[in-house]
């Protein structure tokens, strides 16, 4: 067997991460806009006023401001975002470029803050409608079918400062409202929508980065959210299949694959545990539209006490997702005993595992733990499944000739493209796979320009110097292949 005709092979990228422009045709601030850039050794930090002085905090994906913190721009940092590759004044030219390789799926997000700048206005702002618009059409134009992402985070700033990062039920009315608004705005322009980009980031972050985070409170927090962003995501869904029986509406989930150190019961029954509340939690309320037997226990681990309404319920039960999509980096180990050797990046911070190699970023490259997500998940919720995520950030080299020769990342693609195919041997009703940064983009984790994933290149570096020029890597003529060949020719 091998991948069926009508596959939708493409890339992914984030309105934060491309578009920059970060104040133009009326778009308001968000979150991610008052995010400077990290490094390695670094983090990346939010920049606020706490009774009137600069202060910073942690910045990783997703992450809010403190209680009373008002965002603000330091204008001795540099923020990343605010020019990142200029998609905004470059789209006709990218789009062009993923048409040459012969995307079928471009898989972007709207920047919440170009339609309603603050999260809360009356009216959208018609210049933000517009853009999307015209990236649409130019989509069209090559055949490409859109893949939205609604919510990538990139909140609204105002919005997040005063009601605290969904710590209000609010939130809900606000996400509906510009969901809704796009909805109606793009009936016959994209079918597919995703709802939060990444949502259980929420918890994964809680015992990611070598976190260890215990206080009651944070995770009181972390629940609620998470409960306010469900009903807004089901309600979302009623109303995209009101609207348009066509529309095909997803979740996201950050697929991490979890597995034990040891055969030690206690660790087989702590990496179930793990899978529970880190994956399995969020994809359960929203494909199978009820909180699972075991949330029990996670709440009361940590005395929390949520706010759901019947009405909520009912909206979970009846706001179901059509498909089932997540990003897939890496695998994770999880033990309950004492360990030396810890490796880190992005959501997963545990034990090194001596049979996988790792990126620069402390990454390990696992297809096979993509293949066991796949057969895990299609065989819980039934549903179709897609990859929107899925890619090796690396520092690329221009070589003497003049081009950038990342064989690194083919390997790593390719490795996982035939790890998606057995997955489909075995059953698994996989529509699609989008690579993550189909274009070199400012990295979420970092802030980074240097941590590539693109097949196309853009010259721009970590400090914001460069042409902002774009040129084809020669994993851009290899994924040209793949497309073309249905996926044979790898
Ligand atoms: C995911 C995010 C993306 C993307 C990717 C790579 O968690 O959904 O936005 O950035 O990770 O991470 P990074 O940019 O940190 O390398």
């Amino acid at each position: 067997m091998s991948f069926p005709k009508n596959f939708l092979w493409g890339g992914a990228t984030a309105a934060n991460q491309i578009e920059g422009a970060y104040d133009e045709d009326g778009k308001g601030l968000s979150v991610t806009d008052i995010t400077t850039a990290g490094s390695l050794d670094a983090p990346r930090m939010l920049t606020y006023k706490l009774n009137g002085k600069l202060e910073k905090t942690p910045g990783i994906p997703g992450a809010g401001l403190p209680e009373g913190a008002v965002g603000a721009i330091d204008p001795n940092e540099y923020y990343p975002n605010h020019v990142a590759i200029d998609f905004y004044h470059h789209y006709k030219e990218d789009i062009k470029m993923f048409a040459e390789m012969g995307f079928k799926i471009f898989r972007l997000s709207i920047a919440w803050t170009r339609i309603f700048p603050k999260g809360d206005e009356e009216k959208p702002n018609q210049a933000g409608l517009d853009f999307y618009r015209r990236v649409f059409e130019e989509c069209k134009k090559y055949g490409i079918e859109p893949l939205v992402t609604i919510s990538h985070y990139e909140d609204p700033l105002y919005l997040s400062e005063k009601y605290h990062d969904w710590g209000d039920r609010k939130m809900i009315d606000m996400y509906v409202k510009y969901a809704t608004t796009l909805f109606e705005e793009y009936r016959g322009l994209v079918k597919y929508w995703l709802t939060f980009n990444e949502i259980n980031s929420t918890l994964l972050m809680l015992s990611a980065f070598g976190n260890n985070v215990t206080d009651d409170k944070v995770y009181q927090h972390a629940y609620q959210k998470l409960h306010y962003q469900f009903v807004a995501s089901a309600r979302a869904v009623k109303i995209a299949h009101a609207l348009d029986p066509n529309y095909v509406v997803g979740n996201m989930i950050c697929g991490i694959v979890d597995y034990p150190l040891t055969p030690d019961p206690k660790d087989i029954l702590a990496n179930r545990h793990m899978w529970e509340k880190n994956i399995f939690y969020c994809g359960d309320v929203q494909a199978k539209g009820k909180y699972p037997t075991y949330a029990k226990r996670l709440w009361n681990e940590h005395n929390v006490h949520l706010d759901i309404t019947e009405q909520d319920r009912k909206d979970l039960l009846e706001g179901k997702v059509d498909i089932y999509t997540f990003s897939y980096y890496m695998s994770n180990i999880i033990t309950t005993h004492e360990v030396k050797d810890k490796v880190g990046g992005n959501f997963a911070a545990g034990v090194k595992n001596p049979y996988l190699k790792y990126s620069e970023w402390g990454w390990a490259t696992d297809p096979d733990g993509l293949q066991y997500y796949l057969e895990v998940m299609y065989d819980r919720y039934d549903i179709p499944m897609m990859v929107v995520e899925n890619g090796l950030g690396a520092v690329d080299k221009i070589s003497d000739d003049g081009k950038i020769h990342d064989d690194y990342r083919i390997d790593y693609l390719r490795m996982h493209i035939k790890a998606m195919e057995r997955a489909i041997d075995d059953g698994v009703d996989l529509i699609g796979y989008t690579t993550w940064g189909c274009i070199d983009l400012v990295s979420a984790g970092t802030g980074q320009m240097s941590k590539r994933y693109g097949f196309i290149y853009v010259d721009r570096d970590d400090e914001g110097n460069g042409t902002l020029k774009r040129m084809p890597k020669d994993s851009f003529y290899w994924y040209k292949k793949v497309i073309e060949s249905d996926g044979k020719d790898l």
